[in-house]
This record gives structure tokens, C-alpha cells and sequence, in this order.
């Protein structure tokens, strides 16, 4: 098999979850994000397992000029063969009222959940229309249908990638390219960590009393929604842990 699939965010979390159930599934593999070691250590294992091919891309989807000669750097053949993106690079820094927040968070969020997604788009979707099939995946939030009190900033961001998964999929139907909004709620991965700046007990506490989603869970939908025949578009998921009920509302034992 030829297909490829081009990951952003696969050094941890859904990302790399999403590069284990594709690759069991034979699909080539293009897996991004800024951690060396951590693509290095992944092609690794994933070629060891599995028959197929794995390109890694060291970037950072908040620059531009990196983000393009990256994506530059791949094959003809890579790039005729890409079929699915999956935009999951992404975070959170910081969680408080909008009167405390530092610019530098409100920056990091931005630049990469908005900023980011739209310049790897930007690369990627002229391959899809040359191909004239394709299929966008990008990974909002439920802070990106629902705000909550510190969410701020994040929930903004995640309302744009959501805002976008709509334009994009208006700008792209003639080209029968497909795209899908998938809104987890909580999720235990590197996100809390990352968001609440290493601080291991704050981050721990976020899932107390509660099964969370694992990364796992998400890549498994993500792979389903993948595999629906041509003229079927799973549009928009919101994806919680049964002890969810929205942002705020969960079941603590
Ligand atoms: P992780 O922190 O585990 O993974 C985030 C990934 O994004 C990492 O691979 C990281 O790679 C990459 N990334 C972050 N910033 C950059 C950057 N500037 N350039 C390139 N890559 C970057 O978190 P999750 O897997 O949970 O998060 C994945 C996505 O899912 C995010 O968009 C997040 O907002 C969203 N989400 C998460 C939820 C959760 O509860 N976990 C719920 C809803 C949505 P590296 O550090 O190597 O660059
Ligand atoms: C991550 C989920 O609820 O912390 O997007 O915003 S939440």
C-alpha cells in the first residue's frame, strides 16, 4: 500500500496514538513535532513492527519557513501519495482569569492551535486537490464548542480550529476532499503537564475520581471515521469520557 498519512503532534499523546493504529493497519506513516528523540524512537519501533514506510519531519508548526521547507523536503512520491492529514498539534499553557493571563501563553496557544494548523494546511491541501480525494482531520476540542471559566484564550483557539473545520470543508467539496472536527473531552496525555507548566500534582488532579479518555480512544474514532466508504463524511465528534458531561460537569467517585 502507497497511502500515506502526515501526523502533526506524534511525539506523544493522540498524535502518536494515531501513528500505532494506522501503522497496524499498513498505512505509510508522515509523523511531525519538535522532539528529535521522540521521532526518531517511534520510526524505530513502528518499522521494527511493521511493513511500511515512516518519514519523520522535525518542526515547529509555528514557524512558517520551517513548516514549508519540511514539507518541501518529501518525495514526489510522498507527496502524491498523502491521502489523510490529521492536524492534532496543539496545547494548552496556563488556566486563570483572562486579567492574569501572560502574553507568552496567549501567544504559544495561538500561534500553534490556529496559526499552525492553517500553515500546515496551507503545504499539505495542494497535494489532496491534485489527487482530488483527501481527508482533513483536525483536532478542536470541547473547548472549542463550550467555554469554561479560565479557559479563555484555549477556548478561543479551539472555536477558531472549529470555525476553520467548517470553512475548510465549504472551500474544499469540489475537490472531494473530506473534513472532519473531532472534539475530545478530557483525555490523559502530556496535555495537562503541558498546561499546567510540568507541575505534576495540578496535572494529576485534572483526572482524579474519573476514567478518562485514553489516547487510544481517540485514535481508534479517528481511524473509523478514516475508513467510512468514499461518499460518507463523519462531519463532527464530540467525544467525552462517560463521567463527562460537558466542560465543567463530570462524575467524581
Ligand atoms: P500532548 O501534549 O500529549 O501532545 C501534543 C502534541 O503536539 C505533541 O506531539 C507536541 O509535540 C505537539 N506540539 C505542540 N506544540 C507544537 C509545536 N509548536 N510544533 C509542533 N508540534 C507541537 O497532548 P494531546 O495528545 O492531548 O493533544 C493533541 C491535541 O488534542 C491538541 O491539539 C490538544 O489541544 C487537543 N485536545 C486534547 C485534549 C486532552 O484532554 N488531552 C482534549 C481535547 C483536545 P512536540 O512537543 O514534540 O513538538
Ligand atoms: C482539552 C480539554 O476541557 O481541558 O481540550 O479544555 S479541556
Amino acid at each position: 500500500m502507497n497511502k500515506y498519512v502526515f501526523i502533526t503532534g506524534a511525539t506523544s499523546g493522540f498524535g502518536e496514538a494515531c501513528a500505532h493504529i494506522f501503522a497496524e493497519n499498513n498505512w505509510n506513516l508522515i509523523l511531525t513535532g519538535r522532539r528529535k528523540d521522540n521521532l526518531d524512537n517511534l520510526e524505530k519501533n513502528l518499522t521494527q513492527k511493521y511493513a511500511i514506510k515512516v518519514q519523520t519531519l522535525c518542526f515547529d508548526v509555528r514557524n512558517n519557513d520551517e513548516v514549508m521547507n519540511a514539507i518541501d523536503s518529501l518525495s514526489q512520491e510522498q507527496k502524491n501519495n498523502i491521502e489523510i492529514l490529521i492536524n492534532n498539534a496543539g496545547l494548552a499553557v496556563g488556566r486563570g482569569p483572562i486579567e492574569d493571563g501572560l502574553i507568552d501563553d496567549w501567544e504559544r496557544m495561538i500561534d500553534t492551535n490556529i496559526k499552525g494548523l492553517l500553515y500546515v494546511s496551507k503545504a499539505i491541501i495542494p497535494f489532496l486537490k491534485t489527487n482530488q480525494k483527501g481527508h482533513i482531520f483536525n483536532i478542536a476540542s470541547i473547548a472549542g464548542k463550550e467555554v469554561y471559566p479560565g479557559g479563555n484564550v484555549y477556548c478561543a483557539s479551539k472555536h477558531a480550529v472549529d470555525a476553520l473545520s467548517q470553512g475548510m470543508r465549504m472551500d474544499l467539496i469540489h475537490d472531494k476532499i473530506k473534513v472532519t472536527n473531532i472534539a475530545p473531552g478530557a483525555a490523559e496525555t502530556e496535555f495537562s503537564l503541558i498546561r499546567f507548566k510540568g507541575i505534576e500534582a495540578i496535572a494529576k488532579d485534572v483526572y482524579a475520581g474519573f476514567e478518562p479518555l485514553i489516547a487510544r480512544d481517540i485514535a481508534e474514532t479517528i481511524y473509523f471515521v478514516a475508513n467510512r466508504p468514499q461518499h460518507v463524511t463523519i462531519n463532527d465528534l464530540v467525544i467525552m469520557p462517560t463521567a463527562q458531561a460537558s466542560a465543567t460537569i463530570f462524575h467524581k467517585e
